[in-house]
C-alpha cells in the first residue's frame, strides 16, 4: 500500500511521500500524511516536521489514476490535508526536489516553510487538463509570487525550474551547500526555525493589494481570449485569481472550489483528461510486460529519401540517433540529403535551431545505394512505393543483409504485415511502424503488430517511439489498420453526401467548424486524390459489398488530383495552398447527380457532422471488437494525434459517449433506413454497451 514514512532525525519527524512512481496525492498517501502530522502533533519530543518525497518527485500532484473515481473526493481530500498541514502548530517544512507540480505544490503552499533544490520542477499544470488549482493554488500563490507570477504559471501550466523563484519568498531556503542534499539541508533548516523561534508562516494571512488589479485582469481576459478556443478553464482562472485579491481567503477558497468543480464536469476537461490518460494507457501492450527488455538501437537504416523518409530520417537525427539513408540512385539519394539539410536550416532560420546542433544532426546522417551498408543497422525502416510486390523485393533484399536481432519495419500504411513478414525467413522481427506526413512532425505511430512480431521487438519500438518523441499506438494487422481504416468509411460517407446535394466546400466547412482541422475534401486535396483513388480501385476488387460514390472517380479521371495538379475538389493558384470552390465541380456534380436520377436536397450541418463522425464511431467499435485496438481511446489517440480530430472532444469514442451511445445507435439505425448501407447497422459492440448502459470508453 502506497502511503507514507515517518522517521524521526533528532527532534524533527520526517514524514517521506511514498507513492511511486510520481508521489501521485492518493487516498492513501493523503491519509497517511495526516497520521504523520498527527503522530508528529502528539510527540512532546518533535520540535519540527519535514515533507519530503523521492528524488524523482516530490508528488505530481493528485492521483490521475484516482480521477473521476470516489477515492480521489474521499476525505481527507487535497484540501483536508492541507488545511491539516497549515493548522499544524509546529512548524511544517516542505523540502522540494525533482517533480513539484499541481496538488503536489499546493500542498508545500499549506506548509509554513518551503526549501528547494536546483533543478527541481515547479508547475501548475491544471490547466493542461482542462481545470485550474483547485487545492489552494489560485489563492495562495498569488500571495506568495505574487499575482503576475503566480497567473503566469497556472495560465501557462508549464513547469519552470526552481532556480527560477530562488530568492522569492517561495523558498525560505535553496539547498545548495550539503552537495544539494535536500534532506540534510531541510533539517538544518528546522533545526534553524526552532532555534530561532520563527513564527509559523501562513500564506493564507498574507494580505495582497494589486492597485488597478481590474485593468490588469481584463487585459489578461482579452490576451486569453485569443488562445483559449473551445477551452472554459483559461477564464476561471483569471476569476479564481482575482478573487485572491477581491475576496477574504475563506471566501476565495469557496470561489475557486466552485470554479474547479464547474470545471471538473465540463465536456472540454473530461476531453483533456481523457487524452492525457489515454496517451500514457497507449504505451502499454496488455500481453508485454513494461519490463520487456528492449533490443539496443544504436544505429537505424531507411530506406527512401523522399518525403516519408526523409521525414522519418529527420526523427532519429533528432534524437541523437545515426541513420544511414538508401536510395536507388544518387541524385534521389543526394535530393533527400539536402531536403533535411534545407529543414534544418530553416529551423536555425526561426531560431529553433544552432548551427552546432544543425552540424550535429546532419553529421550523424549517412547516405547510401547499397543494402550492404546496413548489415549493422539495428532498426531498419523502408518508406518505399505502396506496392506489395515493391515491398517484397525489399524485405528478401534486408532478409539478405540485415544482422540477426535487427528490427525490419515497414511504414505501409494499408498493406498486410503478415504477408511483409513472411517475405522474411525472420518473421518475429518483423513489425509495422507507420508514419504520418509530415513524419518528423506529426506525433502519431502506429504501431502494427504482426502474428509473429516478437514481444521484446514491441516493447522495442514502443520505446523507441518515446524517444523520437511520439504517440505510439498499437495496431493489429487489417486493410488500413487503424486510422485509416476509419478514414475510409468518413471519406465514403462523406461522397455520398455530395450526391445528395452537399457541395465539397459545405461538407468541409460544416466539419471545420464542428472542430476537425480539415474537411475530407481538402483533405483529399492536400494528401492527392491519386491516392485514395488507388485504395478504392483495389477495394472494388477486394471487398465488392462495399458501396462507394463513384464521383471521386470521375474527378480523378479528369486528372484533378488536387493541389499537385492545381486542381481537386477546388481550384488552387500556383504557389498557394489556399482551396478555391470551382464552379466546373458542382456543374459536374449537378450532371452526376442528373445521371443517377437523385433530386437533390438540402442538407444540414449537423447532418454531415453527425453521419461523418457516426461513420468514425461504428467502424471503430468495429476495430475494438475485433481487437484490432485494445481499447477505445487507443482510437481516440489515434485522431487526436493523426487525423486532426478536435483535442476538446476527446476522440471519436469519447464523442459518442458525450452524445450518449443510445442516441448515436438510434442516429446510425435512422442512417441504415434512408440509405440503406448495411455499414450503419450498429456495430455488435455499440449495441451490447447500449443494451447494459454502459459507455465506449
Ligand atoms: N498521478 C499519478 N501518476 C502519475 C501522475 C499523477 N499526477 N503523473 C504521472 N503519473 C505516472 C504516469 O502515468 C506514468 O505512469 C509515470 O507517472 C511516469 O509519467 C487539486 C487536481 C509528473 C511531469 O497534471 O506531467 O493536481 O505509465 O511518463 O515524463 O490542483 O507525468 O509509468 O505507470 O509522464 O517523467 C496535476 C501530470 C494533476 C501531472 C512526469 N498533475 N503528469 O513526467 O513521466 S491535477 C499533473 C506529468 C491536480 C490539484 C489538481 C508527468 C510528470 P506509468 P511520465 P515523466
Amino acid at each position: 500500500m502506497s502511503s507514507t514514512n515517518y522517521q524521526l532525525h533528532g527532534s524533527t519527524a520526517v514524514i517521506t511521500l511514498d507513492n511511486p512512481p510520481v508521489n501521485g496525492l492518493g487516498y492513501d498517501l493523503r491519509c497517511g500524511i495526516v497520521a504523520g502530522i498527527d503522530q508528529a502533533t502528539a510527540d512532546p519530543a518533535v520540535k519540527a516536521v519535514v515533507l519530503i518525497g523521492s528524488d524523482r518527485a516530490f508528488s505530481g500532484g493528485a492521483d490521475i489514476r484516482e480521477f473521476g473515481s470516489p477515492k480521489s473526493y474521499a476525505e481527507p481530500n487535497l484540501l483536508t490535508v492541507i488545511r491539516i498541514v497549515e493548522a499544524c502548530p509546529k512548524p511544517v517544512v516542505a523540502a522540494i526536489g525533482g517533480v513539484c507540480m499541481g496538488g503536489g505544490l499546493e500542498l508545500t503552499l499549506g506548509c509554513h516553510f518551503r526549501v528547494a533544490i536546483a533543478g527541481a520542477s515547479i508547475a501548475l499544470p491544471e490547466i493542461k487538463l482542462g481545470l485550474l488549482p483547485g487545492a489552494g493554488g489560485t489563492q495562495r500563490m498569488p500571495r506568495i509570487v505574487g499575482v503576475e507570477a503566480a497567473l503566469n504559471l497556472i495560465l501557462s501550466g508549464n513547469p519552470v525550474p526552481s532556480e527560477k523563484f530562488k530568492g522569492t519568498p517561495l523558498f525560505d531556503e535553496f539547498i545548495e551547500g550539503n552537495g544539494g542534499d535536500l534532506l540534510k539541508g531541510a533539517l538544518a533548516f528546522a533545526d534553524k526555525v526552532v532555534a530561532e523561534k520563527r513564527p509559523l508562516k501562513r500564506i493564507r494571512d498574507i494580505r495582497i493589494d494589486y492597485p488597478g488589479q481590474e485593468a490588469f485582469f481584463q487585459f489578461s481576459r482579452n490576451m486569453v481570449k485569443g488562445v483559449a478556443g473551445p477551452f472554459p478553464a483559461p477564464f476561471k482562472c483569471i476569476d479564481a485569481v482575482q478573487a485572491a485579491l477581491t475576496k477574504p481567503f475563506d471566501e476565495g477558497m469557496k470561489f475557486e472550489r466552485a470554479c474547479f468543480i464547474e470545471l471538473m464536469g465540463t465536456p472540454e476537461s473530461r476531453a483533456l483528461r481523457h487524452a492525457f490518460t489515454g496517451e500514457r494507457a497507449a504505451s502499454k501492450i496488455p500481453d508485454v510486460p513494461d519490463d520487456t527488455p528492449a533490443r539496443k538501437i544504436a544505429r537505424v537504416g531507411v530506406i527512401g529519401a523522399g518525403t516519408m523518409g526523409g521525414g522519418i530520417t529527420m526523427n532519429f537525427l533528432n534524437a541523437g540517433i545515426p541513420v544511414t539513408m538508401l536510395e536507388m540512385k544518387q541524385e534521389a539519394l543526394d535530393k533527400g540529403i539536402a531536403t533535411i539539410r534545407k529543414n534544418y536550416e530553416n529551423s536555425m532560420k526561426k531560431g529553433k535551431l544552432t548551427q552546432e546542433k544543425l552540424d550535429q544532426r546532419m553529421g550523424m546522417l549517412s547516405g547510401t545505394l547499397s543494402y550492404d551498408d546496413f548489415k549493422d543497422a539495428d532498426l531498419i525502416i523502408e518508406a518505399v512505393f505502396e506496392e506489395i510486390s515493391v515491398k517484397e523485393a525489399v524485405f528478401k533484399q534486408l532478409d539478405a543483409i540485415a544482422k540477426p536481432g535487427a528490427i525490419l519495419a515497414s511504414n505501409t500504411s494499408t498493406l498486410d504485415v503478415n504477408k511483409i513478414a513472411n517475405f522474411t525467413k525472420r518473421p518475429q522481427d518483423v513489425v509495422g511502424m507507420h508514419f504520418f506526413s509530415p513524419a518528423n512532425v506529426m506525433k502519431l505511430l502506429e504501431v502494427v503488430r504482426g502474428a509473429a512480431t516478437a514481444k521484446d521487438v514491441m516493447a522495442t519500438v514502443m520505446q523507441v517511439a518515446k524517444k523520437i518523441k511520439k504517440t505510439a499506438v498499437v495496431s493489429g494487422v487489417c486493410d488500413g489498420f487503424i486510422g485509416n481504416r476509419m478514414i475510409e468509411h468518413y471519406g465514403r460517407v462523406a461522397g455520398f453526401l455530395l450526391e445528395e446535394g452537399a457541395t465539397p466546400a459545405q461538407v468541409d466547412k460544416a466539419l471545420e467548424k464542428w472542430g476537425m482541422a480539415m474537411g475530407p475534401f481538402r483533405m483529399g486535396d492536400l494528401a492527392g486524390n491519386d491516392i485514395g483513388w488507388a485504395i478504392r480501385k483495389r477495394r472494388y476488387v477486394e471487398k465488392p459489398s462495399i458501396r462507394y460514390a463513384k464521383f471521386a472517380d470521375k474527378l480523378c479521371e479528369q486528372g484533378r488530383y488536387g493541389q499537385k495538379t492545381g486542381k481537386g475538389w477546388y481550384l488552387y493558384q500556383p504557389g498557394n495552398r489556399k482551396a478555391i470552390p470551382d464552379p466546373e465541380v458542382d456543374t459536374m456534380l449537378e450532371a452526376y447527380r442528373k445521371e443517377l436520377g437523385i433530386t437533390p436536397r438540402k442538407i444540414s450541418d449537423a447532418e454531415i457532422v453527425q453521419r461523418c463522425i457516426y461513420a468514425l464511431v461504428n467502424e471503430g467499435a468495429r476495430i475494438l471488437e475485433e481487437g484490432i485496438a485494445a481499447r477505445a481511446s487507443d482510437i481516440d489517440m489515434i485522431y487526436l494525434t493523426g487525423y486532426g480530430f478536435p483535442l476538446h472532444r476527446g476522440g471519436p469514442m469519447l464523442y459518442a459517449d458525450e452524445v450518449g451511445l443510445y442516441n448515436v445507435a438510434r442516429s446510425m439505425k435512422e442512417f441504415a433506413a434512408t440509405s440503406g448501407d448495411a455499414f450503419w447497422e450498429p456495430a455488435p459492440l455499440i449495441a451490447k454497451r447500449v443494451a447494459d448502459g454502459k459507455s465506449l470508453t
